[in-house]
């Protein structure tokens, strides 16, 4: 059973549950605008059923609901921004107009996002960033489900690595991805409509190969690509993790101590201008870059994101998105 609602009044559900649970309006809007994009966007293990996991580590006294994010200047190409505990949303909002008036003078800079509880989707954050012009790559650490490849353990997190490219027509070439088989998300959700998990995504406690969602939750997640998912994770714990000063996935869950609250690290962001890379021959350079996507749809692929393109034309033009009735009352039951 689902349930079906306008945009308006999902954006007014988002930031009616925050700010009931006590998030304070800056970070309940901050929160919202990812959320809702998501959901917008049929990404429904980063939309409204996140809301969730937000008000749910709230109550474990974890995530602070108003710090406000503070902002350094490390540099010519690094801006930092502490999130002092609360989520990384409206760190992120606040670093960002710096992170692309740098990348705009020196050509690359990085934001470095600090003390964060950390629960969504990468693609908002890099779409904005092309939409500036920029080249753009996101990257975070969670908590350590996921074995590394021959391995039964969990030592990495899900580890999502996003990428944007502006285009001169239309939206950017965007992917984002868990270094994951796939996102812990789509598994809680396959859990919560008591469905199997494909196999490959899993592993139970006793390290054997599994479809039961409950059962990999309890065991280990697997890598997508084997060796290479696993390198690219470790990248990742290294990247957004150590380089920036911050945890690492293990180091996140053991802080957690098994309150189920949202991972707890930073969050590394790249932007690079590509008029200060490319020169003066910068159109030339975006033309082959068109060129290389016209290769890839024009033998019948897709890009990234074209499902996700499609899905928020969709939205936009019926005004309305979609969800399981079981996660409508659960929201509602959280304005209770
Ligand atoms: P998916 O596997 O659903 O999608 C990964 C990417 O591949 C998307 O850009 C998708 O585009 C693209 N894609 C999918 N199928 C095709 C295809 N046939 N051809 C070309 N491109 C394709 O993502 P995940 O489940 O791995 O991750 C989901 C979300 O979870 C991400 O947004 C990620 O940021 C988030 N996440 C967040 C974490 C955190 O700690 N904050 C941790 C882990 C994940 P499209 O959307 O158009 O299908
Ligand atoms: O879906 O893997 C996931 C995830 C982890 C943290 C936020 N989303």
């Amino acid at each position: 059973m689902t349930h079906s609602l306008t945009l308006d009044a999902a954006w007014d559900l988002s930031v009616r549950v925050l700010e009931t649970a006590g998030f304070s309006p800056a970070h309940a809007a901050a929160i919202s605008r990812t959320i809702w994009a998501g959901q917008r966007d049929e990404c429904h293990s980063h939309g409204l059923y996140r809301l969730l996991v937000c008000t749910h580590t709230l109550k474990t006294g974890k995530v602070s609901p108003d710090a406000e994010p503070v902002v350094s200047d490390a540099g010519p190409g690094l801006v930092r921004v502490d999130a002092k505990g609360a989520y990384s949303l409206l760190a992120y909002e606040t670093g960002r107009p710096v992170l692309i008036a740098k990348a705009k003078t020196v050509g690359l800079a990085a934001l470095a996002i600090n003390h964060c509880y950390h629960f969504s989707a990468l693609w908002p954050e890099v779409e904005a960033i092309a939409e500036a012009g920029l080249v753009a790559m996101a990257m975070t650490p969670s908590h350590a489900w996921v074995a590394p490849h021959g391995g039964t353990k969990g030592v990495f997190g899900t580890n999502p690595l996003a990428f944007a490219w502006p285009r001169p027509e239309g939206n950017p070439f965007v992917f984002d991805f868990a270094t994951s088989a796939a996102a812990r998300g789509e598994i809680e959700l396959h859990r919560r409509a008591g469905k199997p998990i494909p196999e490959g995504w899993g592993l139970d406690r006793n390290g054997n190969p599994t479809t039961e969602a409950e059962a990999a939750m309890q065991g280990a997640m697997l890598t997508f690509g084997g060796h290479k998912g696993s390198a690219l994770s470790a990248m990742i714990e290294l990247m957004a993790g150590p380089l920036i000063g911050d945890f690492l996935s293990l180091e996140s869950m053991a802080f957690d101590g098994d309150t189920g609250a949202t991972p707890y690290h930073g969050e590394l962001i790249l932007a690079f201008d590509p008029k200060v890379f490319m020169g003066p021959d910068h159109v030339v350079h975006s033309a082959r870059a068109e060129a290389l996507f016209d290769a890839i749809l024009g033998q019948g692929a897709r890009l990234p994101s074209q499902r996700r393109y499609e899905a928020r034309a969709r939205s936009l033009a019926s005004g309305r998105v979609t969800i399981p009735r079981k996660l409508y009352d659960d929201l509602i039951a959280l304005l209770d």
